[in-house]
């Protein structure tokens, strides 16, 4: 049976995103959603202006729902949100909570930690970006101090980003915080973390014999 969501990826990724892909962010929505969906790649050589006219800066991933497609992990992830209440509440105040967590793991927080690992690659010790980095970390982590999810008392579609931003390696073994730790912890023993998880993993296994 064709599914009507259609997560677009590449084809193949060297070993060290190989679960780390923003793909992922879209399956492990749609296992918690309960929603079905299919696979299909890109080529991570050779991009072509196909996958430009769909993601504009030759990226992945990007979302298929029937004749709409949309690229950027986040819109992708507010769309989905949109068709189940797991994954955002239905009432104003949940909402809005999921909303402004959904926005806060992209534009406060991983836009600080990408550039962050990204410069420590070469910087090493001196990054510039690191006071930074551990400050925006050191005030999520007060707050993830005092409650298990972000938003609406329960696990959202803020919480699923926000840990997928979390649980890059470096980022999750910066400085001391441990309600970052056990909130990261959390998030990945869902089942349907999991799932996502095995799922893009064999994908891309599968790719090196492509
Ligand atoms: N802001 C974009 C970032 C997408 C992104 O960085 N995708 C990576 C894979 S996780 C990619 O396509 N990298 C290849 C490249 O940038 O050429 C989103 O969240 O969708």
């Amino acid at each position: 049976m064709t599914e009507a969501l259609t997560i677009w990826t590449f084809d193949w990724v060297p070993e060290g995103p190989r679960g780390y892909v923003r793909d992922f962010r879209l399956r492990w929505a749609c296992e918690e959603a309960g929603l079905g969906y299919q696979v299909r790649s890109v080529p991570f050589e050779n991009r072509g202006p196909e996958h430009f006219a769909r993601q504009p800066f030759g990226q992945v991933p990007f979302l298929e729902d029937g004749g709409i497609t949309l690229f950027e992990s986040g819109a992708c992830l507010l769309h989905l949100a949109r068709k189940s209440e797991t994954l955002m509440p239905r009432d104003p105040k949940g909402e809005a909570e999921t909303l402004e967590w959904t926005v806060a793991a992209l534009n406060s927080i991983e836009m600080v930690t990408v550039p962050w690992w990204f410069i420590g690659l070469s910087k090493g010790a001196d990054n510039p970006l690191e006071g930074w980095a551990l400050q925006r970390l050191k005030h999520l982590d007060a707050v993830l101090a005092r409650r298990a999810w972000l938003a609406a008392g329960r696990f959202t579609v803020a919480d699923l980003l926000m840990a997928d931003v979390l649980r890059v390696p470096k980022v999750k073994a910066a400085g001391d915080f441990p309600a970052i730790r056990s909130y990261v912890d959390r998030a990945c023993a869902r089942p349907a973390f999991k799932r996502a998880y095995d799922g893009q993993m064999a994908h891309f296994v599968a790719g090196d014999s492509r």
